[in-house]
C-alpha cells in the first residue's frame, strides 16, 4: 500500500520537472518529517494549565512545594502547613527554596514530616529544586524526617514558609 502510495507520489513529481528537481523536492519532504518530532513544545505552558495559578494545596505543582519529596498532607486529612489529626510533627526537616509566582519572590519552605501514623498513599510528590543525590545528605530529601521522633513511622508532608530568601 504504501509503496504504490510511494510510486503515485513519484511519478507525479516526476511529470512536473528533471530528475534532480524530484530527488531534491523528495529529499525536502523527508527531511521535514524528520525534524517535526523534534520541533520546542512550550511544557511550561503545557503543564500550567491544570493548575494556571499553582494556587492548588492538593496540587505537587503548587508553588510551596517546589522541593517535596512525599505525601501531601492537604489529601490525608491535614493541610499544606497542620498535620493531620492523630500525627505528631518532625523535629527535623528539609528546607528548600520556591519562586511564589503571584509575587515573584523566593521563599525559604521547610518540608516538616507528620509522624505516628503509617504511609497516607495519597498525593505524593517528588520535586527536587535544589536537592542533590543522596551522597550529599546534607542537601538530599528523601529522607524519613520521622526519625528524631519518639515515633518514626511517616505518614505525610507539611510546607512551612520560614522566611523570605531574597
Ligand atoms: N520526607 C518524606 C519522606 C519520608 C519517608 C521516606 C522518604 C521521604
Amino acid at each position: 500500500m504504501l509503496d504504490a502510495e510511494l510510486e503515485q507520489i513519484t511519478r507525479w513529481l516526476a511529470q512536473r520537472g528533471s530528475r534532480r528537481g524530484v530527488l531534491a523536492r523528495l529529499g525536502g519532504i523527508l527531511a521535514g518529517a524528520g525534524v517535526l518530532p523534534v520541533l520546542p513544545i512550550d511544557r511550561a505552558r503545557a503543564s500550567a494549565h491544570s493548575n494556571p495559578n499553582q494556587t492548588d494545596t492538593s496540587q505537587c505543582d503548587y508553588w510551596k512545594y517546589c522541593s517535596v519529596d512525599g505525601m501531601l498532607c492537604s489529601c490525608c486529612g491535614g493541610s499544606s502547613t497542620d498535620c493531620p489529626p492523630g500525627t505528631q510533627i518532625s523535629k527535623v526537616s528539609w528546607v528548600g527554596t520556591c519562586k511564589n509566582g503571584q509575587d515573584g519572590r523566593n521563599y525559604l519552605v521547610s518540608y516538616t514530616d507528620c509522624c505516628g501514623r503509617s504511609s497516607c498513599g495519597q498525593c505524593n510528590c517528588n520535586a527536587n529544586v535544589g536537592e542533590r543525590p543522596a551522597y550529599e545528605m546534607g542537601i538530599h530529601n528523601d529522607i524519613n524526617w520521622c526519625v528524631a521522633n519518639s515515633e518514626t513511622s511517616y505518614h505525610c508532608t507539611i510546607s512551612l514558609i520560614v522566611g523570605v530568601a531574597d
